[in-house]
């Protein structure tokens, strides 16, 4: 059937008389009918990616995309008086997650579709989600962000398990969300759900009675960890979702044939961090529970589970005091002494005891009884073997491997930049979209001057539009022909926006002294910040204040502009992203593990300005460094002055009156007149004493790269030129190529 005649059959009335919110509905029932006739079927053994999140994105654009209808669709609908931009702005984006890692696994699950292979995602279904954030006077507030409504992509189904608590069951029941890859294959992403949620415990606010287990489990995504009702309402959402998780991979291998004793052959489970850990001893509890003993579980669930560790912060390793596991999950207890005191026995390095102080400590257990432990970039997979895992790693040097991340290019360049992605087909054909790899192939247009003209021209045209967007949405005037300088990811320390911050005042006190830029500069800024982490919520109150001077002052804002967008999402990373020329990835290094932002900038033709971080060694290594600025201290430099703990920020604020006058201003009286005392106070005390990720000692080199890189952008032809070369070598970052080593290295299907 032509696809005219599908829609206007289930809508039962023509397109044109028809309201966008019709045909919003008749699209994702359509959308779930062909999702149903193309189920991945698979060999023996199915891999479970649980993972307490999956920042899944609006999926309208994408499904269709993915279907190989998109183009069909809108013309359609365009023919006949509508525009399918506007129909996806109906579309509520669920968020059900924080940043990176939730992200990185709705990529991989789209990878894992597009390969065929048999893999599904596990995770819980959050009704709110992360919080919605909002800016009143310069501050961030945190508001509930209801995504689920009566018809969603969401698919009730008849599975459900009672879940045991101390003192108390619950019932869950599964929902599953299509996961459509390129090229039709279909998977599922498992969301479990708490029966009896309540979702009128939920007002105005974020707030809510955190003790009211059975009613509250799925209410919200946890963005933070600040007080104890809080974690332990975190621990019973973990284990609601691996029991459940468990439950589902031991019915589904029984089915297809398992004895359970040779579970290992029929599953795999990759565990997302540590938030999904008690699935070992979950998985170990059912087994015995099942008839098989201690030491047979043990190997069995030791030869499924595989752990990536998406983090060096020592602070965000999970670490639960044995108390609230006692309370929530008594069951899993014994096991975890049980798994504890085998680590005991053979083991004598105490610093690698699952049980310590008091506390059960979760990338322990995962690495003493998982198969694989994973980091998700080069750098990063070095400093957990030599640093901060290098206790295990003399243990177990086997087990360790690397698997960087990766995006997958469906998403983040074919739906969010059609443009591009049709000068792209043009030179090269369609294989890159199934094989990135050939972007290579662009490689040899970097002398051709009508093609770096249409790569220039693009990058207009997706500036333009967020400009557009910006000014429909905002009000805001954006110079379209300034440099857009973007910084969008969470709000971190050591993701270092203060640094930025920093940086705008110098740049502002040089205009305001004569000193103006050829090339006006937009700076633009996204984040959320946890709502207990006081000081990432003073970095969002500087930047907004700033945005308000900078752009209200007539000497300084036809050069410079601050823009801080509100409610930072997926949604607002598909506009922002095709329209950045320099995309900020200045963590101090040693610190941003990967980061997936860098990758998605640089395949939309932006370039990367940044420290030897994460996986900004690997994009500096394809690029070369003429296609990149780096700067800053290296990872073992840093490394060193922690390790010798003898920083001190006051010696830079006396040596250079630069950082002095930068950091001062943050409570000048400009500065309090619009903003709030206390946090710039307080975000300026920080700063002078104890400046805890340096920013001072990489100021100066911050300063003179981004100098550099605006000098460079005035060429117009040679920085094309490295547009091109940056988006040509960015087939290694595509997710496919991440999930086909996964694959070929852990999981083995
Ligand atoms: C832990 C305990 C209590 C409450 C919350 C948490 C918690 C929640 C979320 C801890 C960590 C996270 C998220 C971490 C994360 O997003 N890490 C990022 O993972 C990306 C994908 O691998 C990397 O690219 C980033 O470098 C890394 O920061």
């Amino acid at each position: 059937m032509e696809i005219k005649q599908e829609i206007e059959t289930k809508l039962n009335k023509t397109i044109a008389e028809s309201s966008n919110e019709e045909i919003y509905l008749t699209l994702l029932h359509l959308i779930k009918e062909k999702a149903s006739e193309n189920q991945i079927q698979g060999g023996k053994k199915r891999v479970y990616y649980i993972s307490a999140e999956f920042l899944i994105g609006k999926l309208l654009s994408n499904n269709l995309i993915n279907l190989g209808i998109y183009d069909q669709v809108s013309q359609v609908l365009k023919e006949n008086g509508k525009n399918l931009a506007e129909i996806e702005e109906l579309e509520l984006e669920p968020s059900l997650g924080n940043g990176g890692l939730g992200r990185l696994a709705a990529c991989f699950i789209d990878s894992i579709a597009t390969l065929g292979l048999n893999g599904v995602g596990v995770g819980l279904n959050y009704h709110y989600g992360l919080f919605k954030q909002v800016f009143e006077n310069h501050l961030q507030k945190e508001t509930p962000n209801p995504w689920i409504t009566e018809d969603s992509w969401l698919t009730k189904t008849d599975t459900c398990y009672p879940v045991q608590f101390g003192g108390m069951t619950v019932q869950s029941r599964l929902y599953d969300i299509d996961v459509i890859g390129y090229n039709h294959h279909t998977t599922k992403l498992h969301l479990f759900d708490l029966e009896s949620v309540d979702d009128s415990m939920v007002g105005d606010t974020i707030a809510f009675d955190k003790e009211e287990i059975g009613k509250n489990l799925t209410l919200f995504l946890y963005p933070d960890d600040s007080d104890d009702k809080g974690r332990l309402l975190r621990v019973y959402q973990q284990y609601f979702m691996v029991s459940n998780a468990a439950r589902l991979i031991l019915d589904e291998a029984v089915e297809r044939g398992s004895d359970l004793h040779d579970l290992a052959e029929y599953a795999v489970v990759q565990i997302n961090d540590t938030h999904p850990s008690m699935v070992i001893p979950e998985l170990i509890r059912l087994l015995c529970e099942r008839g098989i003993l201690m030491d047979e579980a043990i190997q069995i669930v030791s030869s499924m589970c595989a752990y990536t560790n998406h983090t060096i912060l020592a602070e965000a390793l999970e670490k639960w005091p044995i108390s609230f596991l006692e309370k929530a999950v008594p069951q899993l207890m014994p096991i975890i002494r049980e798994l504890d005191n085998r680590v005991r026995s053979t083991v004598s390095d105490e610093s690698t005891y699952i049980i310590n102080h008091g506390l059960v400590y979760m990338a322990h257990m995962d690495i003493h009884y998982g198969y694989s432990v994973n980091g998700v970039a080069y750098l990063h997979t070095e400093i957990l073997k030599n640093s901060e895992l290098n206790n295990f790693y003399k243990l177990y040097p086997e087990k360790f491997n690397n698997k960087t991340n990766g995006i997958t290019f469906r998403r983040w360049l074919m739906s969010c930049n059609h443009e591009l992605s049709e000068i792209i087909t043009d030179l090269i054909g369609e294989g890159w979209k199934t094989d990135a790899s050939e972007l290579e192939k662009l490689g040899q247009f970097v002398e051709d001057e009508k093609v770096l003209e249409r790569f220039l021209d693009v990058k207009s045209v997706k500036k333009e539009e967020l400009a557009a967007y910006l000014k429909d949405t905002k009000g805001w005037e954006i110079h379209t022909d300034s440099i857009f300088d973007i910084q969008v990811k969470r709000l971190h320390e050591y993701k270092r926006q203060q640094l930025n911050v920093l940086y705008l005042i110098h740049k502002y006190f040089e205009i305001k002294a004569g000193k103006k830029p050829t090339v006006p500069v937009t700076a633009f800024f996204g984040a959320k910040a946890a709502p207990a982490y006081t000081i990432a919520k003073d970095i969002i109150h500087a930047i907004l204040c700033l945005q308000e001077i900078i752009n209200n002052d007539p000497e300084v804002s036809p050069y410079l502009n601050v823009i801080m967008v509100e409610n930072y999402n997926v949604t607002l990373a598909e506009k922002l992203i095709p329209a950045c020329d320099i995309s900020e990835q200045i963590s101090l290094a040693s610190k941003e593990a990967s980061g997936t932002g860098n990758m998605k900038f640089m395949l939309n033709g932006a370039l990367t300005l940044g420290t030897m971080d994460g996986a900004n060694v690997e994009i500096a290594k394809l690029v070369g460094e003429e296609n990149i600025f780096i700067f800053g201290e290296t990872s073992d430099e840093v490394i060193e002055r922690y390790r010798r703990g003898d920083y001190k920020p006051w010696e830079y604020l006396e040596k250079d009156p630069d950082i002095r006058e930068a950091v001062d201003f943050l409570v000048s009286d400009s500065m309090l007149s619009v903003g709030s005392r206390e946090n710039l106070e307080r975000l300026h005390h920080e700063l002078c004493s104890k400046d805890w990720f340096m920013t001072f000692p990489d100021f100066k080199a911050y300063v003179e790269a981004k100098e550099q890189a605006y000098a460079a952008y005035e060429d117009r032809k040679a920085w094309a030129k490295k547009m091109l070369v940056n988006i040509s070598k960015a087939g290694f970052f595509s997710s496919d190529r991440t999930i086909r080593q996964y694959n070929e290295e852990i999981w083995v299907l």
